[in-house]
């Protein structure tokens, strides 16, 4: 991200040098001329590249309607203008040029005043495979505020003609522009085969908007994509920020893409960036008919980062403006899908869909809005959350700190709509620390067949090995320090898993199938694999939780191989000791030492290392295990105490001389053992002993 913040500078600090000449059109016309009396486009590009330097043309046209092809209408807020220029053939590609539109005048609208219509142009060769462009960036070369409407193939092309893979476009920009929108509203199409196609090979720092408010594009209702990044694109950095793709300039309504808003189908090291969540630099990339930002490339590294985008919603981020799908990715490795909004849209919000013999690698989902607005709350269900309907390996869903919310996904009752992973055995994908809720059925559905239970030692084979959840026997919950103790155990083989496995523990949501609130991590090592014998965790909890509250658990394998959410447990509550001595013994020696043999026992769950002190200055009080003792549900734990009146006269507090009479039998806890929470979430065992008598 740093690296595409200094692009952004350097972008900057580019324009501000290139002003060498300025030629100024003020004709429609398409003829190849510019001198003193009529300048067009044409003649204008073709004379600045004429000229050594960076130069500038800007446009100072009649309002003619009769001569110069000038529009206007409207009143007030609506008035409108512009001019259009209509090339009969291809214009001449751009180097060292800025075309800036802003100079021609403004809309009370917002249009671009100057639209280049390629309707004239037609079809340079028909039935073949051909460029026809709006216009080619190709070095150091500008486009601000320019309107692209009818070309048979882009509106705008980044690269050169052939695709060569040797030839290097850089350093251009495209700003503040319409592509593919009807003028001068902009709420119908007029479409381009693209907007914007990115051929070149190797180009670096190449960049399509800015700032939405000041410099974003709209690229919408074009016939394919917004966006092609094509198959030449590789060794280079394309950035792509602030832009609204798929919708009308307003951000409220759809002017659909027909097919795609972005599509990738890039080689190695294509660095796209597309995004920021820096306020302003996200797309909005809605409405578009089939896919927001497909990616289609080979098994290659793409270095792609998605990041702050609003996928599916409208400009407000709280409303839906659904595309079908809101991201596929296809193939490709080395790919950051972060802080997007990706709600709202008709089917999948991200689809994981390899469909070649290339599996996805090395993706992280992290800190996206799946299913809710940009606030993070108002539901804004997508039919399915992720979906991994292909392979894909090394993924990451969530990471500490930075988990995905999906929530409220609704695809109807054979599958779960939260997270899928299809039935291919060599999936791995890893879940954790994000906030599942609401979705319809399972929010983990390993196989797309909703709940999958456990089999004994896992051995089965499936989508993320189809790893068992942790079975939870009791879970409790202790107000004091927010602990949680669990005891659970995981039949997943060491031959099955590999190991440790992780266990993540979950607030659960409503209806006690989902994770909604992460709340802690333990591990479970193989040398705990015993048949049998459940380990007891207590752990503390990093959300609100009590009671009574119904938690769930994952397991998820060291090789990222996360389970299905295990079924819900209620929580139990805050611990509760039973202490009892069963035996005592009473000496009447010079040392005058007592010695009580008691046993403790937990009665709800908590394992515990229970700090033991004597409290009466009188008596020297040891404890026969160090002052700790360790037990659990169940586990009666021998301890002694020793009181050594030593070296003390008199009587002494703890004895009540002459009643023998309690000096027999079991000792209750009640009688003469208090326990009392320290606030270091610690116990005390004070020798407060009525009743018993040392002499
Ligand atoms: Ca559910
Ligand atoms: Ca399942
Ligand atoms: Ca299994
Ligand atoms: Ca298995």
């Amino acid at each position: 991200m740093k690296s595409f913040k200094l692009l952004l500078f350097t972008f900057v600090i580019s324009i501000q040098t290139v002003n060498a000449d300025v030629f100024t059109v003020n004709s429609t016309s398409d003829g190849d001329v510019c001198n003193v009396s009529i300048c067009t486009l044409r003649g204008a590009i073709n004379d600045a590249l004429a000229t050594v330097g960076a130069d500038t043309i800007e446009f100072n046209i009649p309002a003619d309607p009769i001569n110069e092809n000038y529009f206007q209408g409207g009143s007030g807020a609506t008035a409108f203008q512009y001019w259009m220029i209509q090339p009969e053939s291809e214009l001449p590609s751009l180097i060292d040029i800025t075309i800036d539109g802003t100079t021609a005048g403004t809309s009370n609208i917002g249009n671009p005043t100057i639209v280049v219509d390629g309707s004239l142009a037609g079809d340079q060769d028909p039935g073949v495979f051909d460029t026809l462009d709006g216009l080619t960036l190709l070095e150091n070369s500008h486009i601000k505020a320019l309107a692209f409407i009818n070309w048979y193939n882009a509106g705008v092309r980044i690269g050169y003609l052939t695709g060569g893979y040797d030839d290097d476009a850089f350093n251009n920009s495209i700003t503040s522009s319409w592509l593919g929108l009807s003028i001068p509203f902009g709420q119908a199409s007029a479409p381009n085969k693209y907007g914007v196609i990115v051929t070149t090979n190797g180009g670096t720092n190449n960049i399509i908007g800015g700032n939405m408010a000041t410099q974003g594009n709209v690229i919408s209702g074009n016939l394919q994509y917004g966006i092609h990044f094509d198959y030449y694109l590789s060794e280079g950095s394309v950035g792509v920020f602030g832009n609204k793709i798929g919708t009308n300039p307003e951000g409220n309504l759809a002017v659909p893409n027909d097919n795609t808003g972005i599509i990738l189908s890039t080689r190695a090291n294509s660095n796209i960036v597309i995004g920021n969540e820096t306020p302003g630099l996200g797309n909005l990339i809605s409405g578009n008919n089939i896919t927001g930002i497909h990616v289609s490339a080979s098994d290659l590294e793409l270095n792609l980062v998605i990041d702050g985008n609003l996928i599916g919603t409208d400009i407000s981020g709280l409303s839906a403006l659904p595309n079908r799908e809101g991201i596929n990715l296809s193939t490709g490795r080395n790919i950051i899908v972060k802080n997007n909004v990706v709600s709202g849209n008709s089917g999948r919000a991200i689809d994981l869909s390899h469909s070649s013999s290339s599996p996805l690698k090395n993706v992280d989902l992290l800190s996206n809005y799946i299913g809710v607005g940009i606030d993070g709350q108002t539901p804004l269900g997508n039919q399915r959350g992720i979906y991994a309907s292909g392979i894909a390996i090394n993924t990451k869903i969530g990471a500490p700190g930075q988990g995905n919310i999906i929530a409220n996904n609704n695809c109807g009752p054979s599958v779960g709509c939260g997270v899928v992973i299809s039935n291919y055995s060599n999936n791995v994908i890893e879940l954790r620390y994000n906030s599942i809720y609401n979705n319809e059925n399972e929010g983990i559905d390993l196989e797309a067949d909703r709940f999958t239970p456990n089999d004994p030692g896992d051995f089965d084979s499936g989508a993320n090995r189809l790893q068992n959840f942790p079975e939870i026997n009791t879970a409790a919950h202790d107000p004091s320090g927010n602990r949680l103790s669990i005891n659970y155990w995981i039949d997943s083989h060491y031959a099955a898993s590999d190991y440790p496995i992780t266990m993540d523990v979950y607030a659960a949501d409503a209806d006690g199938q989902e994770g909604k609130t992460w709340l802690a991590s333990t591990t479970f090592s193989q040398s705990q694999y015993i048949v049998g014998n459940p380990v007891t965790r207590t752990l503390s909890a990093q959300g609100t939780i009590s009671e009574g509250d119904v938690i769930v658990t994952t397991a998820t394998d060291a090789g990222g191989r996360t389970s299905e959410f295990s079924p819900g447990v209620t929580l139990l509550g805050e611990p509760d000791y039973s202490i009892s001595c069963t035996h005592k013994e009473i000496t009447t020696t010079a040392a005058l030492t007592c010695t009580i043999q008691c046993q403790a026992e937990a009665t709800n769950l908590w394992l515990e290392e229970i700090g033991l002190r004597c409290e009466n200055p009188d008596s020297n009080c040891t404890f026969s295990n160090g002052g700790e003792v360790s037990f659990g549900t169940g586990d009666l734990q021998p301890f002694t105490v020793d009181i050594n009146h030593a070296g003390v006269t008199g009587t002494h507090l703890n004895e009540i001389v002459g009643d023998v009479g309690t000096q027999a039998g079991v000792i209750e806890r009640a009688e003469v053992i208090t326990i009392n929470q320290l606030d270091v979430a610690d116990y005390i065992f004070t020798d407060s002993f009525d009743g018993i008598i040392c002499q």
